[in-house]
């Protein structure tokens, strides 16, 4: 089963986890590498954002090379989103269930948004290859498993995720496995080491540790399958590997002024048009 925080309807109803969730959540987050915070966003929100996601973003939904855009697997495409309405809500990025923890996990010192945009799997899609989202931090992987998260992704779908559209398949806590090569080499194929493909609804967010392995599924429905995939960062980092072609964040400047003081930096790598 993959790691999960139920928040109870008291801390939904007063927007506040409890600092016993929070030290719970940040433990399973620290051993496993994910974590599933379900129904943390309301289904009329998500549905929302899926409606303007859908009548402004379809231009991406065409297998073919985008400058923009970054092709991550068969029919599968990273995008940036633009920080405005509906997707300027600090929720998105400050969510008050969620950011102590990601704070905790930053181990109380300052980080930013590292990305804020999408990824979008079409009808037909093929499983993706197993990676982590950066596999060069140092050319020696062997240090991986004794470093502090330094890179969360935050997956939000904006669709429910099942058999049929596919999900993230994790390899549970293998984001502190140092040399994965020799790990597959030795249990002799990836495919065989136990994994989760957590089954996701509308409301749901997933939290990845940027070093988990992972793959996204394929997609055998018919629609197009979008997940808000927004990242947090120690401000040192930077993912070049990922965004060559697009801004990571961007972010007009009346909605930059709209950010509420105390996040303006989260924005601080945000390109400012
Ligand atoms: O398509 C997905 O389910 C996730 C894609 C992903 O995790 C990635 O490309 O890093």
């Amino acid at each position: 089963m993959i790691p999960t925080i139920k928040f109870t309807s008291k801390e939904i109803a007063q927007d506040v986890a409890d600092p016993s969730t929070v030290l719970n959540a940040y433990n399973l987050f620290k051993a496993n590498g994910c974590l599933l915070l379900e129904k943390v966003f309301s289904s009329a929100y998500i549905k929302d954002l899926y409606s303007s996601f859908m009548e402004r973003y379809n231009h991406y939904f065409y297998d073919k090379e985008y400058c923009d855009a970054l092709k991550i697997g068969d029919k599968r495409f990273q995008i940036t989103i633009e920080v405005k309405p509906p997707f300027n809500d600090p929720l998105l990025y400050a969510h008050p269930l969620i950011y102590p923890l990601i704070k905790m996990i930053f181990l109380n010192q300052q980080f930013k948004l590292g990305s804020f945009g999408a990824v979008i799997s079409l009808p037909g899609a093929k499983q993706q290859h197993i990676h982590r989202d950066n596999p060069s931090l140092f050319e020696d992987e062997k240090v991986y498993g004794l470093l502090p998260s330094f890179a969360i992704t935050m997956s939000v779908p904006m669709v429910d995720l099942n058999e049929f559209s596919g999900t993230t398949r994790l390899w549970i806590g293998s984001h502190l496995i140092p040399d994965w090569d020799l790990y597959i080499k030795l249990k002799f194929e990836s495919e065989k080491l136990p994994y989760e493909d957590p089954y996701l609804s509308v409301g749901d967010c997933l939290l990845m540790d940027y070093r988990i392995q992972h793959a996204g599924l394929a997609n055998q429905s018919e629609y197009v399958r979008p997940i808000l995939y927004n990242s947090y960062f120690c401000p040192w980092y930077k993912d070049w590997i990922n965004f060559d072609k697009q801004y990571p964040v961007l972010i007009s400047e009346t909605e930059y002024k709209n950010v509420p003081p105390k996040f303006k930096q989260l924005f601080m790598d945000a390109k400012i048009v």
